[in-house]
């Protein structure tokens, strides 16, 4: 079955992509849960963060260094922001595709859960 991450990440389905390249795309989640809210993907298929392998390495690292020039053009760098990956059920990972969301414009909740 399609994955729509890989659609997005082929540009297949449309997104509002604020960024994309070096093998990651990142863009706008569709239904935001602070003033910025962005997922950022790899271009090819990783499940999840149960699936990474050493061979993943590069590319895993990779989305975070894209999610922190993401929160800089978004202007949130100084206050601060919040990245989070969820993985599996309990998480409530709904697209099986490895994202992590930056989330950040607003205070965020603490404790996390
Ligand atoms: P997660 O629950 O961690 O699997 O997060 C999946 C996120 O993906 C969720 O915040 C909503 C977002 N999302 C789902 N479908 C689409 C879509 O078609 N386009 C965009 N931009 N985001 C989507």
């Amino acid at each position: 079955m399609a994955c729509l991450f890989c659609q997005i990440a082929s540009g297949e389905v449309a997104a509002n992509i604020v960024y994309k390249s070096e093998g990651v795309t990142a863009f706008r989640d569709v239904a935001p849960q602070a003033p910025t809210h962005i997922l950022v993907i790899p271009d090819r298929h990783i499940a999840g963060a149960a699936e990474v392998t050493s061979a993943d390495e590069v590319v895993v690292g990779r989305l975070v260094r894209v999610a922190a020039e993401a929160a800089r053009m978004e202007g949130i760098t100084d206050r601060g922001y919040r990245l989070i990956i969820n993985q599996g059920h309990d998480a409530g990972q709904s697209i099986d595709h490895l994202h992590v969301h930056l989330l950040g414009g607003r205070p965020l909740p603490t404790p996390l859960v």
